[in-house]
């Protein structure tokens, strides 16, 4: 029969090892591409939703903004959404790629409600406007609803891609808890 602290020991290791699973090395997926899937919506009140390829992935979007100087009509917005669980956190929202003359306006949604406004031009390549939110909003929890707007309205596009990554916090420590759990019981 299997003593207690033996069971104990055999909860802690598989909860590790699930941990670690959860913690595979981070790839990328293309979860939008424009040339295949369609314009992005152009209406903030119903942005396109789009997955996370799963956690702890990058998931991709490459679309282009502009090209009409008439928001209504065109391409002067592209709208989506995606969803964080309410126990993940956003982690990083970059562009990968700008390729355009002018700067397009870059806002980010939580719930509805605008959580930061920025713009978006070729220098901003690769900088990870997660920082810059949590820079703007230190007490706001960076999971939930999230509605991103890009607009552009001069009459030449602009090709982008953009991606997003969100992740538990803290599952190293997680990891390192539960085998720490592990060598106290197996001393006792
Ligand atoms: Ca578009």
């Amino acid at each position: 029969m299997i003593q207690a602290k033996h069971k104990t020991v055999i909860v802690f290791g598989v909860l590790g090892l699930v941990i670690l699973a959860w913690q595979c090395p981070v790839s990328a997926a293309v979860v939008w591409d424009e040339t295949t899937n369609g314009d992005l919506s152009n209406f903030i009140a119903s942005p396109t939703h789009l997955p996370f390829s799963s956690e702890l992935e990058n998931s991709i979007v490459n679309a282009s903004v502009g090209g009409s100087s008439d928001p209504n009509i065109g391409d002067g917005y592209d709208v989506l959404e995606f969803v964080v669980a309410i126990e993940g956190r956003l982690k990083e929202l970059r562009f990968d790629s700008y390729n355009g003359i002018s700067d397009s306006n870059f806002d980010i949604y939580l719930f509805g409600s605008l959580l930061y406004s920025t713009t978006v031009s070729s220098t901003d390549v690769d900088r990870n406007y997660v920082e810059d939110i949590k820079d703007a909003n230190p007490s706001t929890i960076l999971s939930g609803f999230f509605t991103i707007q890009i607009a552009n309205f001069i009459s030449i596009p602009h090709p982008y891609s953009m991606s997003y990554l969100a992740t538990v916090p803290e599952p190293s420590t997680l990891l390192l808890a539960c085998l720490a759990g592990c060598a106290l019981l197996r001393r006792r």
